[in-house]
């Protein structure tokens, strides 16, 4: 049995999954389904040992947690056992799983077909080397982490996706396609890179391609009926999740801004109706905490705002850093934050065509920093600082991410006419840069006072 695995079980808080897993297959039953899905065995159980450290020093190691969070500490523990078992019981009934990278890609298309939607983003080191055997040092590491995990027959999910479906925002994510079209069937949508009615245009059309694509790959038609009910489901997490996260506004921060993403980062991995009430029931227990006040800061410590590249489960890494060095993350600007969850789409429609072309305008509304002007994503980020009371804004670019990069020098000029104070950190996945960072940061945050 391999040592990772009875780690993640011993850390399980949540007694009805881990009886869930015990009863559902014996750990030895997970190696099978493992082997079955081609995985590398021992390459996969350094991976899980690898994540283990870092959720123990990171998230777990955090005092007076919300009692709710066990629900999604036990969703990273099962993510590469139970739940990719989950998964392939599903597409023995016959469904199908689809891959994405990208928060563009529709998710009520997805569920509208009968299919489950699932993130395959690497956000860890450790699969970056099986990368680089083959692409260049200077790549984005979330396009070298996710093609790494392919690579290095990690990826428990990859083998389990009947389709993948990608996207033209950045160059690096775009051409990696082509290479992920070796290994698992692709789907590229088009996105375009300004927002004219040319481009909504073109827009719309894409969302409808995939609506047809679905259907093939699904064998299902999508009708107004299945369409509305996806549709109901999505909004339903990200209204969940604007809960959360409007819970972080007031003085009396009831979760830290470790746990807040996680959440986050887990609502592309989970299933959507199952997510969507566990962060309900979170909400339920923040709104009591927040009452009683039981916060996990004191009412001193800076409230910061970090802004720019997603942050894929298991990076964890400047948010960390900033709540260790006595602040508080209140608020993210990021896919694995407010762009992710902000924005609904529109219910109200006459028939499906109407309802595909709410989906549309709704994802046109992701303020990514692929298009050009982008000028939106500059309000976003000064109207965020003012709802959620920040003394100061992290611009978070990874490395050798042109667009956030760019972008960061509008929005530092623009922050700093608003009189808000602004730093930005440009890093990758690794941990050879903790102690600089650690540095900026702290001098960052004296400089709050
Ligand atoms: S909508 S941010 S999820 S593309 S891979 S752009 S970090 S160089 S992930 Fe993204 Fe969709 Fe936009 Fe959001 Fe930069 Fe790396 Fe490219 Fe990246």
């Amino acid at each position: 049995m391999p040592h990772s695995l009875i780690f993640w079980l011993r850390q399980s808080r949540c007694v009805d999954c881990i009886d869930l897993l015990r009863e559902e297959a014996s750990l030895s039953n997970y190696e099978e389904m493992w082997k079955k899905l081609g995985l590398d065995l021992t390459r996969h159980d350094e991976l899980l040992e690898s994540l283990e450290g870092t959720y123990e020093s990171i998230i777990a190691s955090q005092r007076n947690r919300p009692k709710t969070m066990a629900y999604f500490d036990e969703s990273v523990s099962v993510a590469h056992c139970a739940r990719v078992k989950e998964l392939v019981d599903r597409k023995s009934k016959g469904e199908k799983v689809i891959g994405t990278f990208c928060i563009y890609v529709p998710e009520e298309v997805i569920l509208a077909a009968g299919a489950t939607p699932v993130a395959l983003c690497g956000g860890t080191q450790f699969s970056i080397p099986y990368a680089e055997a083959m692409l260049p040092r200077d790549i984005c590491p979330l396009i070298k982490s996710t093609l790494g995990l392919g690579l290095g027959r990690m990826c428990p999910y990859l083998p389990v996706v009947d389709m993948a479906v990608g996207e033209t925002t950045c160059d690096g994510k775009k051409k990696t396609w082509e290479i992920l079209a070796t290994m698992v069937p692709m789907h590229v949508m088009e996105v375009p890179h300004k927002k004219e009615q040319i481009d909504r245009e073109l827009w719309s059309k894409e969302v409808r391609l995939m609506k047809d694509k679905m259907e093939a790959v699904t064998h299902r038609e999508i009708t107004f009926d299945t369409l509305k009910q996806g549709v109901g489901t999505v909004n339903r997490k990200r209204e969940a999740l604007t809960q959360l996260h409007d819970l972080r506004k007031g003085p009396v921060l009831p979760i830290s801004g470790k746990d807040a993403l996680l959440v986050t980062q887990l609502a592309l991995l989970d299933d959507s109706e199952r997510f969507a009430g566990k962060v309900e029931k979170l909400n339920e227990e923040l709104e009591e905490r927040a009452k009683k006040k039981v916060e996990v800061f004191p009412p001193e410590a800076k409230r910061i705002l970090v802004a720019g590249c997603p942050m894929v489960v298991s990076n964890w890494k400047i948010h960390h850093l900033v709540e260790t060095s006595g602040a508080a993350v209140v608020c993210d600007e990021t896919c694995t934050g407010f762009r992710y969850y902000a924005n609904s789409v529109e219910e109200n429609a006459a028939d499906l065509d109407e309802l595909l072309e709410n989906v549309a305008d709704r994802y046109l509304k992701v303020n990514c920093s692929c298009f050009t002007p982008n000028q939106e994503r500059v309000d976003d980020v000064i109207d965020l600082a003012k709802k959620y009371s920040v003394d100061g804004v992290i611009q978070y670019v990874l490395q050798y991410c042109h667009g956030y990069n760019i972008e960061a020098v509008k929005m530092e000029h623009a922050l700093k006419k608003a009189g808000i104070p602004i730093l930005k950190l440009e890093t990758d996945y690794s941990e050879e840069d903790i102690g600089p960072l650690r540095t900026r940061i702290e001098a960052f945050l004296e400089r709050l006072d």
